[in-house]
């Protein structure tokens, strides 16, 4: 058989005239409001996008790297910007692939997550090679060990972190929970802490209940517990990008100071050579490759 590798993330707008756009295709055809609209376009506008966009870049950077260490073709796709998942799967079978790996660049399942993406590869390939989709990664050793490598040591107060989604997804039974607090137990073991906690961070004004606590309020909780250093720790996410720079970098950063905290944040995986060794376990275990000797 021959093989290709279809690597997906979320995309992110190249310009500001790109944020409605992508908006848009984030509500799906859902109303946006123009407060919504206006302080995304802010939020982007303040993070510099007209000069570098962090999150395609380092897409790229990782299936460049990904394309080196598998020997395979790696195309990216993007959820919700180009190149759309669709464009990556007509590549991948231009390629000559009759079994393709679909591999999303975020490790941890949800209906409203990764099912997403793949409803989006298994539409395009529309059956024309075999799919071979990596559901999750959230407990892979690799991964794991290059978190607690980041927060091994520290004395501050770790606090783990993930998007949030919303509340409802716990009653119809995902996943998406335990796989995020699995992870953040298994980094914490592995680096021997014990001072720790889990956050969810960059809610949505959507009008329905979200998961929680929000790091805001977390943060808030902490400094009432006598907390006064914190070290942020993304689980959820393996990328530098808006919901890192401006949620995190910005908002959650800000929330500290007003509270007299001291807030610090590990840095992100990205294209990290250990993170590109991992992932092409993960790939090479989905299509039956032999692992180098
Ligand atoms: O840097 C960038 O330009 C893109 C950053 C970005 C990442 C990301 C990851 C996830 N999201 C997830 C779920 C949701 C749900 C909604 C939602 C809305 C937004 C908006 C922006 C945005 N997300 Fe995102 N997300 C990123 C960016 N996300 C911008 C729209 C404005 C806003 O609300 O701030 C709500 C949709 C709705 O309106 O109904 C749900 C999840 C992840 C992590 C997994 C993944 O990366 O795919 C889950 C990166």
């Amino acid at each position: 058989m021959k093989s290709a590798v279809v690597l997906m993330a979320y995309g992110s707008p190249e310009r500001l005239a790109d944020v409605p756009a992508y908006y848009a295709d984030i509500r799906g055809g859902r109303p946006i409001t123009p407060e919504n609209l206006a302080d995304l376009v802010e939020r982007y506008r303040r993070l510099g996008i007209e000069d570098s966009s962090p999150l395609n870049a380092i897409t790229e950077q990782m299936r460049a790297a990904l394309e080196d260490e598998l020997g395979l073709p790696v195309f990216t796709g993007m959820k919700h910007w180009t190149p759309r998942i669709a464009d990556a799967a007509e590549a991948a079978l231009a390629s000559g692939a009759d079994e393709i790996a679909g591999l999303v660049l975020a490790p941890h399942y949800s209906a409203l997550s990764i099912a997403v993406y793949r409803e989006q590869l298994e539409r395009a390939l529309a059956g024309r090679a075999e799919l071979r989709f990596v559901e999750s990664w959230h407990e892979e050793p690799g991964f794991v060990e290059l978190l607690a490598d980041r927060v091994r040591g520290t004395d501050a107060h770790v606090v783990f972190t993930a998007h949030s989604l919303p509340a409802r997804i716990i009653e119809q039974g995902d996943p998406y929970k335990d796989q995020l607090l699995e992870t953040a137990r298994l980094v914490a073991e592995a680096a021997g802490l014990s001072d720790w906690t889990f956050s969810f961070q960059s809610e949505s004004p959507t009008g329905e209940p979200w998961l929680g606590p929000d790091i805001l309020d977390h943060l808030e909780a902490l400094r009432g517990q006598g907390v006064e250093r914190v070290l942020v720790c993304p689980v959820g996410f393996v990328s530098d990008h808006l919901e890192i720079r401006w949620d995190l970098d910005v908002e959650a950063q800000e929330k500290a100071a007003g509270l007299g905290m001291q807030l610090e944040r590990v840095e992100m995986p990205n294209a990290d050579p250990s993170l590109v060794r991992t992932l092409a376990g993960i790939v090479r275990r989905a299509l039956s490759v032999p692992s180098p000797a």
